[in-house]
Formats: C-alpha cells, structure tokens, sequence
C-alpha cells in the first residue's frame, strides 16, 4: 500500500513517501532488505514511467514492513509524481508481491502573482 495513494492530488512538496505491507518482507533470493538494497526496488520519476528520475533515500524499518522515501529535495508545485514498487519482495512463505503503482500531485505552492494595470485617461478639453 502505497501513501500517497494513486490519484492523490494536494500533496505537500516535502511529503514523506511510504509504502506499507501488512507482513514482514525480504528479497526474493530470501535475503533481508536493508537500508541500502531497498533503494534499487523502487522507481521514481517525474510524470510518469518515462520521466526523469526523482532523487531519494529510502529505509525500511526494523519490522521489514514500512519503507519510507525521503526525497533528497522538495517537490515542485502542482508536480506529477510517479512511484513504482516492482515484484521484487516476498513475505516469509516466499509469496511475491505484484507490481503497485501510485502516480499522485502535489498542490499549487506558489502564491498567485499580482498585476496592476496602470489605465491612463487623458482628459480631454483644458484650456
Ligand atoms: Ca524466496
Ligand atoms: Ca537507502
């Protein structure tokens, strides 16, 4: 389960990426996920599949169950994300995951710009 979820829009430019399993995961050779291997399961990139890489650190936490995906820097406004998790983990009885996808937005972060049109009037008549 991934937060924030496919379809989210109005996410915050520093929001915290997680992906959740209800049961402890591990590679699929069996080996555990560490801090430093769970970073090539996941895709990040910018619009879509195709679009640029978003950089990030990812952890798992002690119960193999939460991985949490720091981005190195915030996200732009009214950015498309697009996060992806492959079949690349098990649980404990060697069952795999399917592929899990989320593609969310951020919110419009920017304040709206002022514009003042000077109108001139030329009066007419006078001396
Ligand atoms: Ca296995
Ligand atoms: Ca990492």
């Amino acid at each position: 389960m991934i937060s924030p979820s496919n379809g989210s829009t109005n996410i915050e430019a520093d929001a915290i990426i997680t992906i959740y399993f209800d049961e402890e995961i591990r590679l699929l050779n069996n080996t555990s996920i560490t801090n430093i291997n769970v970073d090539s399961l996941i895709t990040l990139r910018d619009t879509n599949s195709n679009g640029a890489d978003i950089a990030f650190d990812a952890t798992i936490d002690i119960h193999n169950q939460l991985i949490s995906i720091n981005l190195n820097e915030n996200l732009a406004s009214e950015q498309t994300v697009y996060i992806l998790i492959g079949p690349s983990v098990e649980d404990s009885y060697d069952n795999a995951t399917s592929t899990t996808f989320s593609v969310f937005s951020t919110g419009d972060s920017i304040p709206p710009s002022v514009s003042i049109d000077a109108v001139l009037t030329v009066s007419e008549g006078g001396a």
